[in-house]
């Protein structure tokens, strides 16, 4: 009911603006949900292509009026319905997604992505780049809120995979990477986040000990602003339905306190990556879809 259209309208495909238009775009919508269901680089647990299913299925029992927000949900959006990914390819599903958003944007509409693998950001990025006046993320500070930061060259010889996304974006050029919640790395990740001061970093510790100052930052951030969720953010007692859980993470709470800070920004887009479960009513699913409630939620209150 919330965010459902079971309709997937997958006009990655679509050459002629009629077909666009055919699902009856108007300029009040400011927010896209689409769904990428791909796993294809995923290296422990597979399951994240029924993300999409099972997270629009999470919000079945969530009312019109957000309580823990004091409002009711009135931002305009709608749910595009699937991506048609390329099982087995990332970039082209990557490629796919750039195409998509990029029709969204020239609507004056704003991706939120339901995944999905976390690669898949990289192509929403990339179209918001492209479609930027110096075709890079120079005005754009990326929000990262992961238990990994995803940030090494390539991943057993791969350039595009779940592990290397944040590369990619950087490769994008972006203002500032904001990396939060991070509490799993390698040798090189941290060397090259110390030799770069264009990424920041809270460590789940950190937050665990005060998360004052994390929101103090996000509340000073005067450029547009991107958020990335990997549900993997979560501690797995919040979240178990994950492609590499990892103990000590954040509280849902937490994330909600980061989207409030975060709600008066210029936000150009939004997703909620790495369910993976094809299970429904999963607590991980339908934590993904609350955290979609709540964007939406205080969207509407700007
Ligand atoms: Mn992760």
């Amino acid at each position: 009911m919330i965010f459902g259209t079971h309709s997937p309208c997958k006009f990655a495909f679509a050459s002629e603006e009629d077909d666009f238009e055919q699902i009856h775009i108007n300029d009040e919508i400011q927010w896209g949900i689409i769904g990428v269901p791909f796993d294809s680089t995923v290296s422990y647990h597979v399951g994240s292509r029924y993300g999409p299913l099972v997270v629009r299925e999470g919000s079945y029992s969530f009312e019109s009026y957000n309580l823990e927000l004091k409002t009711e949900i009135n931002s305009c959006f709608y749910d595009f319905g699937d991506l048609n990914t390329i099982p087995g390819n990332c970039l082209k599903t990557c490629d796919l997604l750039s195409q998509t958003v990029t029709d969204l944007l020239k609507h004056n509409i704003n991706p939120i992505l339901i995944g999905g693998e976390h690669s898949l950001t990289q192509g929403a990025l990339r179209a918001i780049a492209l479609n930027s006046d110096h075709n890079d993320l120079r005005d754009i500070t990326i929000i990262h809120l992961d238990a990994h930061r995803d940030i090494i060259d390539d991943y057993l010889g791969e350039k595009y995979s779940h592990a290397t996304v944040l590369k990619r974006i950087y490769d994008l050029n972006p203002k500032e990477i904001v990396q939060i919640g991070i509490r799993s790395s390698s040798f090189e990740e941290e060397e090259f986040v110390k030799s770069n001061n264009n990424i920041k970093t809270y460590e789940a510790s950190s937050i665990k000990e005060d998360i004052k100052p994390l929101i103090e930052y996000l509340k000073s951030i005067d450029s547009k602003v991107y958020i990335s969720i990997d549900m993997d953010v979560l501690d797995p007692s919040f979240a178990p339905s994950l492609g590499n859980p990892v103990p000590s993470g954040l509280s849902p709470h937490d994330v909600l306190d980061i989207l409030i800070a975060l709600k008066d920004k210029n936000i150009v887009g939004f997703d909620v990556m790495e369910t993976a479960t094809d299970k429904l009513g999963d607590i991980t699913a339908i934590t993904a879809s609350k955290f979609v409630y709540d964007f939406l939620s205080l969207m509407g209150t700007r």
